[in-house]
Parts: C-alpha cells; structure tokens; sequence
C-alpha cells in the first residue's frame, strides 16, 4: 500500500480486545477511568499498568476529566496492540445529540493515532452501546468522517469491529454504499 492509495476500511465482527493492530480505540468517559461495555472489556484485558497510566493522565494533563469529541493515546498493557486511545463519545441520554462530536471521535482517534505512529487503527462503534446512540447513524458519521479523513495516506488498515450482526450490518451497508 503506498501513501497515494489510502487503505480500504474494513468491518469485521469480533472483540476490539483481541484484534493484533498497532492501535485499538477505546469508547472511554470523560473520567478516563474505566466504565462497562468496550472501556471494561479493554481495561480488563489490559491490566492495572492502562488504569495506571489514564490516572496519570487525570492528573498530569486532564484535571477537569478529557473532553468529549477529543482523544488521548496510552499503552496498552496486556493487550495485543501497542496503544489504546481513548475518547469520549457524545451521550445521547444525557441530551448530547451533535452528530459532529461523534465525528469529532473518529477524527480525534485517529490523529491521535497517526501522532503515536500507528499505522493501523481499530475502531469499535463509538456511542452505539450504553451513551445510546442508532447504529445507523454511528455508521455513518464513522464511515464518513474516516473516509473522508486525509489522515488515511497515513494507516494500512482501518478496521471497524463490531458487536452483533446488526452492528455489522450498518457498517458494511454504510461502506458499500461509500465504494458504490
Ligand atoms: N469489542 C467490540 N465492540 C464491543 C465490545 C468489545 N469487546 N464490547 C462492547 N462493544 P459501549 P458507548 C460494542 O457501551 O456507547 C462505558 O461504560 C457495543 O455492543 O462500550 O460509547 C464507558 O466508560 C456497542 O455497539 O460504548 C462510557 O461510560 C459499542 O461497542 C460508556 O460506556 C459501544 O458500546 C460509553 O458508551
């Protein structure tokens, strides 16, 4: 793949904990200190030094917790990728309905990636889980916002990992819609 040729992006369905890219995105909270759904699964899997270094982090350089629509990259412990970068997605049950703070994410995410060096990305569905958003949608600001990202020249590999078969479903129509 040369930098003219911007990667395709992929949906795959499967567990964002196990995937062997450079870096996996996190569907973190403003506190950065673990949560349920993906943030658990991952911190789980990472071990104490990922809870270690997001409480360093709190301290060092978000007092006030990282703000939602933004992204920071640490280690990843145990897992099989070298970074997890975390964000903060928009909480539609608590009235955070702005689609361009979940396009902010996916954009975030991956200039946090490229900043580190990664060369490939791994992305859940951002908000789609407990912060309550349409998979739909997700899809779409996700799909359109790293497609249309000139930051692809960059990566190898973007993949979506999705939880479901309606999950996948909306990525793989959102991308095929994108190719048509
Ligand atoms: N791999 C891939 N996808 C997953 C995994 C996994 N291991 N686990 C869940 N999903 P969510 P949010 C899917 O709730 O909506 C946390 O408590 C899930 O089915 O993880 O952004 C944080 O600390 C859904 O499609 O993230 C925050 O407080 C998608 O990942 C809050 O939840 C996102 O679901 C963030 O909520």
């Amino acid at each position: 793949m040369t930098a003219s040729q911007p990667p395709p992006l992929e949906a795959v369905a499967g567990d964002i904990t196990t995937q062997r890219v450079d870096a996996v995105v996190n569907a973190a909270n403003t506190s950065l200190l673990g949560g349920g759904g993906v943030d658990g699964a991952i911190h789980r899997a990472a071990g104490p030094s990922l809870l270690a270094e997001c409480q360093e982090l709190r301290r060092t350089r978000y007092p006030a917790g990282l703000p939602v629509g933004e992204a920071v990259a640490t280690g990843a412990g145990d897992l099989p990728c070298r970074w997890v970068i975390h964000t903060v997605g928009p909480n539609r049950r608590a009235g955070q309905t702005d689609p361009a703070m979940l396009a902010s994410c996916f954009e975030s995410s991956l200039r946090e990636a490229v900043r580190v060096g990664a060369r490939s990305v791994a992305f859940p569905a951002i908000s789609a889980g407990i912060y309550g958003w349409d998979i739909e949608e997700v899809a779409r600001m996700a799909v359109d916002t790293v497609g249309g990202s000139d930051l692809l020249d960059h990566l190898s590999t973007v993949r979506f990992v999705l939880f479901g078969r309606e999950a996948l479903a909306a990525f793989e129509s959102r991308l095929s819609a994108r190719s048509a």
